[in-house]
């Protein structure tokens, strides 16, 4: 016989263990979003964030203005990364 009330136990149990599984989840998340902001994906010298946060450039275009100079080479020489004027 199974006492009344066990089936409930278990139940209460689960929106916890989902809890847990969604911050797990997030936690991994950031954990990759941080290793893409190290990488330098398009090998241009300026990594992720620096093209995001800094620069303003296309993090997947090594040369976002196009004027045949690498964003990373025109950051620094103190140039405009954005502007194929400069
Ligand atoms: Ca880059
Ligand atoms: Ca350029």
């Amino acid at each position: 016989m199974t006492p009344p009330g066990a089936p409930q136990c278990i139940y209460r149990r689960l929106p916890f263990q989902t809890g847990e599984l969604t911050m797990s989840k997030k936690k991994a998340t950031e954990k990759i979003d941080e290793d893409w902001e190290e990488m330098d994906s398009d090998g241009d010298g300026l990594s992720n964030a620096e093209e995001i946060n800094v620069f303003g450039t296309d993090p997947f275009n090594p040369d976002t203005d196009g004027d045949g100079v690498p964003d990373g080479k025109e950051a620094y020489e103190g140039k405009d990364p954005k502007d194929p004027t400069k």
